[in-house]
């Protein structure tokens, strides 16, 4: 049954139904499935599809907006549902964002959600923001951690110049920075003297405690 309600979930992020894929979504949850089963066996393998299909020119940028709308529509059904422990201490205050010009949000805040259920305050400044904003946002929360989503490869190198302007603030030693998306590698991530790296948001509370903790 779990199987066959993935792939309902990936085939209405691919057809990019928002209307079914929050349907399926409530179904899934319903029955009992884990709620991060549906994301990483349903919405990912429909969404990498939808990129897929996109970078050979059999769609078209309308259809990617609709498939991340599909996604988007699930997880406001998904992401309530995966749990965490509640009121324990903060493990660490952290600001989140999307690096300036990229709108990508999904993986970003799908990483702030976990963030948030595994004990992490998360204050996520949203997309397309520019080093001044994240600096901003550190200073108004008092994080001490930064979470940078980049998901193009041209504005990866908007990660490096935060960790620049984290110095040029006088900064960077009191802050941590984290950097992912789907074309950061660790390799980046040790060239642009990054902290920490994740590939996914699991491994994003792993590494985010290994930080906070270091
Ligand atoms: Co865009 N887009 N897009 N897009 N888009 C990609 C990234 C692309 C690979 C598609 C393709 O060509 N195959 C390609 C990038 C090519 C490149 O740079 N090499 C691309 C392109 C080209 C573009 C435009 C330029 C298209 C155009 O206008 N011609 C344009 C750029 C706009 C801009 O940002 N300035 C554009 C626009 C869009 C939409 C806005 C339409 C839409 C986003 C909607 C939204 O977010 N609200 C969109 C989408 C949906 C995609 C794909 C299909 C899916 C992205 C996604 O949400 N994935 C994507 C192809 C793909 O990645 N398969 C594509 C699901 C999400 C859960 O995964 O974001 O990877 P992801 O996050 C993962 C990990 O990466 C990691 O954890 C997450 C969860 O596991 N992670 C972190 C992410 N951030 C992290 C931070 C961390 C740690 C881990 O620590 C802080």
């Amino acid at each position: 049954m779990s199987e066959e309600i993935y792939g309902k979930l990936a085939q209405a992020v691919v057809d990019g139904e928002p209307e079914d894929a929050e349907e399926i979504a409530q179904d899934a949850l319903d029955k009992g499935l884990d709620p991060l089963a549906c994301i990483n066996e349903g919405l990912s393998p429909g969404i990498d599809r939808v990129g897929e299909l996109f970078a050979t020119g059999e769609y078209y940028l309308p259809d990617l907006i609709m498939g991340g709308d599909a996604m988007k529509a699930a997880l406001t059904i998904l992401e309530p549902a995966l749990t965490g422990d509640q009121g324990r201490d903060i493990l660490a205050r952290v600001v989140l964002g999307t690096v300036e010009g990229d709108l990508h949000e999904i993986g970003k805040t799908l990483v702030g959600t976990m963030l948030t259920a595994n004990g992490f305050q998360v204050t996520d400044i949203g997309v397309d923001k520019t080093s001044a904003d994240f600096i901003d946002a550190v200073r108004q929360s008092g994080a001490t951690l930064i979470g940078a989503s980049a998901l193009l490869t041209t504005t990866m190198l908007q990660q490096q110049k935060l960790i620049e302007a984290l110095e040029e603030a006088g900064l960077r030693e009191q802050v941590k920075v984290m950097i992912g998306g789907a074309p950061v590698t660790e390799t980046w991530a040790e060239q642009i003297g990054a902290d920490g790296y994740a590939e996914d948001a699991i491994s994003a509370v792993a590494e985010a405690k290994r930080l906070a903790s270091a």
